[in-house]
């Protein structure tokens, strides 16, 4: 591969350095051995507020009033517990972990194009962080709740860039999240309504602004898969080619027609290791994105209907019951899954992984599982190309 000389001059063909040492920061696929991961905290953490790029509702109870403000002392206890579970099991493999600075988000933003009575949490550093090689892009974000999220996270990245002078660092630019960056007919379109303009790929964001959300990208060594969403739109996705490709990657905008509600590519599309995705049944890849993988030789397993349903979700859970594939890979054959669920379990035994599974469905209702609380922020392995057809 072709790696720019000016960026990266002390890397060799795999993307590692010549001198065999691994960068501090360096992570290129999903699956490689986890040695370096943050894992997020609730500590602080409110209720999403009602914004044009988002609607929550109480699962259920599509009617009842969503709650405002601090999430309660007890409900952020329960999902630290689980985090902190999480990082113990991780140490014992031996993979370093650290933790977000705390952060009040109860504080509203003024800023020059939009307000919000108060922000998010930082238990999922997914949406917010990803790394790139040797390189650590924060996104722009798409929400106004989450326009500062980068915060809690910024003394990391410090020590990271400081540390090692082969860390490369790039901040997506910030959107204004002004009224005019959001399509708020999205959200009075009835379910038919969206079923019939599924090929539009239009939703609740314009195409005025650069906007994506770090876990709309999923990446498979060279090639890095961007999702196209109400998270992600195709200037995001523009600029994420234009600032990877001169690094030597291939960036690629994926589209899952069925979803009529996409947001993050992490519950639906998940690599598993070289040549295996587990696949959403509900949202396949269609035509000619699908035949890249194919001619590849890359092989699709759909995940196994999760048991609960989507009501059987906590109540102030935004996200799928599709949270079932949203795994963290600790190495190509061991995976980490939730506790509960035993359907997916069961289908990557069947596929030869070892799985490890930690309680974590108290953490579901701050906005993912187990690939969203964490960032992995370094594996062991280099820049592969998968998809040489
Ligand atoms: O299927 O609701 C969940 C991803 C959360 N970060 C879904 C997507």
């Amino acid at each position: 591969m072709t790696l720019d000389v000016a960026r990266q001059s002390q890397t060799g063909r795999t993307g590692l350095p010549a001198d065999g040492t691994t960068p501090l920061v360096n992570s290129w696929n999903e699956w490689d051995p986890l040695e370096e991961v943050v894992v997020g905290r609730a500590d602080g953490a409110c209720y999403e507020p009602t914004e044009p790029g988002y609607r929550p509702q109480v699962r259920g109870a599509r009617n009842a009033p969503f709650p405002t403000g601090a999430k309660p002392a007890e409900t952020i206890a329960r999902a630290n517990e689980e985090l902190d579970g999480l990082s113990d099991l991780l140490r014992s493999l031996g993979v370093t972990v650290r933790r977000p600075d705390p952060f009040d988000f109860s504080a509203a933003l003024r800023t020059p194009s939009f307000e919000v009575e108060n922000q998010y949490c930082s238990v999922c550093p997914r949406d917010v962080l990803i790394t790139m090689g040797n390189q650590i892009v924060e996104a722009t974000m798409s929400r106004r709740t989450r326009f500062f999220e980068y915060l809690p996270y910024r003394h990391l990245v410090y020590d990271y860039w400081n540390a090692d002078q082969r860390v490369v660092w790039t901040t997506a630019p910030k959107p204004s999240m002004s009224d005019e960056m959001y399509r708020e007919e999205f959200w009075t379109l009835t379910a038919e309504e969206r079923q019939a303009r599924m090929y539009d790929f239009e939703y609740c964001v314009t195409q005025t602004e650069v906007i994506f959300d770090a876990a709309d990208i999923t990446r498979m060594g060279r090639d890095v898969f961007v999702h196209e969403s109400m998270t992600t739109n195709r200037l995001g996705i523009s600029w994420l080619r234009r600032e990877l490709e001169p690094r030597g990657l291939r960036v690629h905008g994926l589209r899952f027609p069925r979803d009529l509600f996409p947001s993050h590519i992490d519950a639906t599309f998940v690599p598993l290791r070289p040549g295996l995705v587990l696949t959403n049944p509900d949202r396949p890849l269609e035509g000619e994105e699908r035949d890249l993988f194919r001619s590849n030789g890359w092989e699709f397993v759909d995940a196994p209907e999760p048991k609960c349903t989507d009501d059987d979700m906590p109540s102030y859970c935004q996200s799928s019951r599709w949270l079932s594939m949203n795994l963290l890979s600790v190495s190509p054959d061991t995976v980490i899954c939730e506790e509960t669920e035993k359907e997916t379990q069961g289908l990557l035994r069947g596929l030869g992984f070892e799985v490890l599974t930690v309680p974590f469905r108290n953490v579901y209702e701050f906005g993912g599982s187990l690939h969203c609380a964490t960032w992995d922020v370094r594996r062991t392995g280099g820049c592969e190309d998968y998809f040489p057809a």
